[in-house]
């Protein structure tokens, strides 16, 4: 196989550890700390958790290892989208189960928690690891979304742990891995099967975070490589001077990577989602907001832009929601076929006219015609409107020009609009791992495995302190029954882990609300580059914009 010059530098990489769990295995002991409590809904959480719930939290410190000597057998999985550093959470597994005994075996079941169900696996060993380290990417066992929920997929986890003498399970995954991980454990716990379940908190879209989890691992990867991006569509623009670039970011829901890379690039504009939600914002508000800036930068003789445009932004927008509600209605059943059965667009949007109401058609009818036919071709299987296939990037420039249109004939803009869109998603979540993610996550594996040694279950791999260096981290571990609340989910009250929206009191939007005002209308471009790998600390070891500011 080929390899690159980074590829194979990366491999020489040594990801640094938190320093308590630098003195090797021999010198890791547990300091107990306060027992937990869900962070709300707790007698029913507790009724659902009997066997895991309100543990103790714990850190690892310096001292004697006093972990009762066991053979492990480790099964691993990951769980959902890719997000850099996730080979590293196995890599430090792998180390800290072999350093603590070379008879320990570690499994990845392949494909993701499927490969658990149908008993799919590699067995590592140190050939197989060392090609994965400090890489991108999930293609070390693979990855998918399959959910590990019901009692019937417990049962077979439950048979292929025996089968293969698995002491412990981890899961690194996204909020609903880690839920499913805590259900797993409890059931496990319930059933005496004697098997430990970890998790280890992973997703680009920085949506998994909480008291206990500082961030989700490939954040900052994937934020950092779409911030270059976004930096260097800047500089084209400011140096070209002709394009509006509409760049909707990747993070299906919460707004926190669009926000991330506003901070690090401070564009013309910023959607937030959170912030349209609570301002109740419609459509045409956000259009003429983005048309201001455009317009004032346009008096300058600035017919340029950038803006950022998260991922899951029309869900935010109330009118939009109702919209996408009305549609799913409107074609549920047979009446899809009733729809399809019609021969032309003007056909369909009479029968379209005919079944929304007044308000959610006065929506429909100031969208694009090519969004227009997008909400009702790209169906899921249960006949919904797939929301994130929305090209929200062309949405709101096609509002923003006819806002334009409408200051032009007012005589109150006279400038030229030429937009290009861009979709950064992809991009990003396979990323060599920054220094921070190759760190981070070689520590939550590492960490992970103290955890299964000392005997714990139902936890998630903690590391926090994490905007100071690494020697300052502190590793240990919190039990995920301490994130959960009570959701409804398909009609029903289930415990879940709650999903981290932007918060717009905390430091970040905080920032981002007090500059953007310049941002839109003067041009303060920041160019943040690649990441950088190897010299200066202050250059390669910089984590996120969003965490310094929560930890000033
Ligand atoms: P996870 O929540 O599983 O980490 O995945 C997040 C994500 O990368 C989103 O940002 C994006 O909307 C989605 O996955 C895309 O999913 P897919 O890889 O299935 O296209």
């Amino acid at each position: 196989m080929k390899l690159s010059a980074l590829q194979i530098s990366r491999y020489q990489y040594v990801p640094k550890l938190p320093g308590m769990l630098r003195n090797g295995i021999s010198e890791i002991c547990v300091k107990d700390g306060n027992a937990t409590q869900s962070v709300a809904d707790q007698e029913k959480i507790k009724a659902l958790f009997p066997n895991t719930y309100g543990k103790n939290e714990i850190t690892f410190q310096r001292g004697q290892n006093t972990s009762a000597p066991k053979k492990q057998v480790v099964g691993v999985i990951l769980s959902g989208g890719q997000a850099p550093g996730g080979h590293n959470v196995v890599c430090g597994l792998y180390d800290a189960l072999k350093a603590t005994d070379k008879e320990n075996v570690l499994y990845g079941f392949k494909g993701g928690p499927s490969g658990l169900l149908e008993d799919d696996y590699i067995v590592f060993d140190d050939a197989y690891i060392d090609q994965f380290r400090n890489t991108g990417g999930f293609d070390i066992i693979g990855s998918g979304r399959t959910k590990l929920e019901s009692e019937e997929q417990f049962a077979v986890v439950a048979q292929v742990c025996k089968k293969h003498g698995i002491t412990a399970i981890v899961i690194i995954g996204g909020d609903d891995s880690n839920t499913n991980a805590a259900v797993l454990a409890e059931y496990f716990a319930a059933n005496n099967t004697g098997v430990q379940v970890i998790g280890c908190p992973k997703t680009i879209d920085g949506d998994l975070k909480n008291e206990d989890i500082e961030c989700s691992f490939g954040f900052d990867t994937a934020t950092k490589t779409y911030s270059e991006m976004i930096g260097n569509i800047e500089r084209d623009a400011n140096s070209a001077k002709k394009y509006w670039h509409f760049i909707k970011v990747m993070g299906r829901s919460a707004s926190h990577v669009a926000l991330e890379c506003a901070l690090e690039t401070q564009p013309n504009i910023c959607l937030i989602g959170e912030e349209i939600a609570a301002k109740k914002m419609s459509l045409s508000q956000i259009a003429e907001d983005i048309a201001d800036s455009v317009a004032s930068r346009a008096a300058k003789g600035w017919n340029f832009g950038v803006a950022i445009i998260p991922e899951g932004i029309v869900e935010f927008v109330p009118e939009f929601s109702v919209l996408i509600a009305e549609i799913n209605e409107l074609l549920a059943g047979e009446k899809t076929a009733q729809f399809n059965a019609l021969p032309t667009w003007e056909d369909k949007y009479a029968f379209i006219e005919n079944g929304l109401t007044k308000e959610s058609m006065a929506v429909f009818a100031i969208l694009p015609e090519s969004i227009q036919q997008q909400l009702f071709l790209e169906r899921d299987p249960h006949g919904n409107v797939q929301v994130s296939l929305i090209e929200s990037e062309k949405l709101f420039s096609a509002l923003v020009k006819d806002k334009l249109a409408e200051k032009k004939a007012a005589g109150t803009y006279n400038g030229k609009f030429a937009p290009i869109h861009h979709f950064f998603g992809y991009e990003g979540r396979c990323a060599f791992p920054s220094n921070f993610d190759a760190d981070y996550c070689y520590s939550l594996g590492y960490n992970a495995f103290m955890l299964i040694q000392y005997g714990y279950t139902g936890y998630l791999s903690k590391v926090s302190n994490l905007s100071k260096p690494a020697e300052e981290w502190i590793a240990g571990g919190m039990p995920i029954t301490k994130m959960m609340n009570i959701e409804r989910r398909n009609g029903k009250d289930k415990p879940v882990i709650r999903k981290a929206l932007v918060e717009l009191d905390g430091k970040p939007f905080k920032f981002f609300e007090a500059n953007r005002e310049e941002w839109k209308n003067e041009t303060c471009y920041t160019y943040p580059g690649a990441i950088q790998y190897y010299g200066p600390t202050e250059v390669c070891d910089l984590t996120t914009r969003t965490l310094a500011l929560e930890q000033e």
